[in-house]
């Protein structure tokens, strides 16, 4: 994804992680890479001058905590983060979602996979296309549906009135939980189609209203956003092609600056290349920060034993916290040095065995299983089985034996976790030496 920024700001963050010294000189080589990249990544000039201020600021002058290579990485992923804004968070609960777009930006790809998207969560989507106008919307979309088995609505044939079509469709699919609207796209902005759309927006009051982007308009996504924002009010922003383009950092940091907020990204051609937009592991992932060694230290604090969720410690361990403990090894490096360091023994469960099992691998099939998973099951792995079993495994494309094996690797875990916190277990890092420590010794 955004290939070629990626690879120059990887490379910058290298050139860092591997200074003799950090200096002034070094600080200004750096952020003058930073400016090339994303100049070529179409982010605005303003932007990229108030990003290398603030990184050349705080690089030299803040109180380190870390030292200070990880000091300046961490200034710039901080800073990365501030420019490409929040994101939006999308409610799991039923809705009318309608889309809208220029012709071309991703739209009716981008309604199979937001329908995907909610059934990996466990809801119930369906379609209602309201593109009268391109020969070939009707069928592509419904074709699209028909892959990932979601019910499609496009009307009576002998009706073309999109109103009609649209108020019929919501009706018809009332038991569906979330129904989505794909609506016509245009080549420009231009009235009729904000007529149409505003219109279609007072027939079905859609609870969400997305606007699609494709990625390579680079900063020209801000004018795109405030247009339909200021038409239909817009809730979230989906940006599409960003496996294609080197300017989606440049579309990201423009619509940052918009009162709207990026929901998902769309990574591909596939039902599947698409993803809740999420700044952190955006920006980690464009930076690579999960192969650099010298940020151990943002994993070191992630896990110091004070922010433990208090919940794991009275012995309550969700898949969840499984979850974001597997993240958090994971962001650490080596995974199987760090396997090897635990302490493991002596809880009356064979983990070590079990434990150095847990491939890197095996843990992104995990990692696919969850997010096939609503919110409950995270919550209550009890309640998975059954129906809801099958559903999980063909959700992430797995057996319902590989989600038998991710839950019963959660059971363990939380043993074990439950043993620690009655202090039984003989786990030192979890009773107090902090984890940072141990880290260090890796180094
Ligand atoms: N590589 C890549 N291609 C995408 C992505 N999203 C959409 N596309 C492709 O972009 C093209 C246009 O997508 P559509 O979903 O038809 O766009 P639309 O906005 O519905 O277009 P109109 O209905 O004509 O306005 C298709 O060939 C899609 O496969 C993406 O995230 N990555
Ligand atoms: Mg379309």
């Amino acid at each position: 994804m955004l290939g070629k920024l990626s690879s120059s700001l990887k490379e910058s963050i290298r050139k860092i992680a591997k200074a003799k010294r950090i200096d002034k000189r070094t600080v200004d080589e750096l952020v003058r890479d930073i400016q090339r990249a994303l100049i070529q990544a179409d982010v605005k000039i303003s932007l990229v001058k108030e990003l290398s201020d603030r990184i050349r600021e705080r690089s030299l002058k803040e109180k380190m905590v870390l030292n200070p290579r990880e000091h300046v990485i961490k200034v710039v992923y901080e800073e990365l983060i501030n420019i490409i804004g929040k994101g939006v968070e999308v409610p799991l609960k039923p809705q009318k979602i309608m889309m809208v777009g220029l012709h071309g930006a991703g739209k009716t790809s981008s309604c199979a996979k937001l329908a995907r998207y909610f059934q990996k969560k466990g809801l119930k989507p369906a379609v209602i296309c309201a593109d009268v106008y391109r020969p070939g919307a009707s069928d592509q979309l419904r074709q699209l549906c028909d892959k990932i088995g979601v019910p499609f609505y496009d009307g009576p044939p002998e009706d073309r009135n999109v109103l009609r079509i649209v108020t019929s469709g919501v009706k018809e699919l009332d038991k569906y939980d979330i129904k989505i609207i794909d609506t016509a796209g245009r080549h420009a902005l231009e009235p009729e189609m904000i007529d149409e759309i505003m219109d279609i927006e007072k027939a079905t009051k859609p609870e969400q209203r997305f606007i699609v982007l494709d990625a390579s308009i680079g900063q020209q996504a801000s004018v795109q956003a405030k247009a339909f924002d200021d038409a239909i009010g817009i809730t979230g922003i989906i940006i599409t092609k960003m496996d294609g383009t080197a300017k989606g950092g440049g579309a990201l940091s423009a619509v940052a600056e918009t009162d709207s907020g990026v929901a998902f990204i769309g990574t591909g051609e596939t039902v599947d290349d698409f993803e809740k937009f999420e700044s952190g592991g955006f920006i980690s992932r464009l930076l690579g920060m999960g192969d650099i060694k010298s940020l151990i230290a943002m994993a070191e604090e992630s896990l110091n034993p004070e922010d433990v969720n208090v919940d794991i410690l009275k012995g309550k361990f969700t898949l969840k916290d499984l979850y974001m403990q597997l993240e958090a090894l994971k962001k650490m490096g080596p995974f199987k040095k760090i396997m090897q360091m635990l302490p493991l023994g002596g809880l009356g469960v064979d983990i070590n065995d079990s434990m150095s099992q847990i491939t890197e691998d095996k843990l992104k099939c995990f990692k696919v299983m969850m997010d096939s998973m609503t919110e409950e099951e995270l919550r209550e792995p009890k309640i998975i089985s059954g129906s809801r079993l099958r559903r999980i495994a063909h959700g992430s494309g797995t057996s319902t034996a590989e989600v038998n094996e991710l839950i019963k690797y959660h059971r363990m875990m939380q043993k074990m976790m439950k043993s620690i916190s009655s202090g039984r277990g003989d786990m030192p890092m979890m009773k107090g030496i902090p984890m940072g420590k141990m880290m260090k010794k890796m180094r």
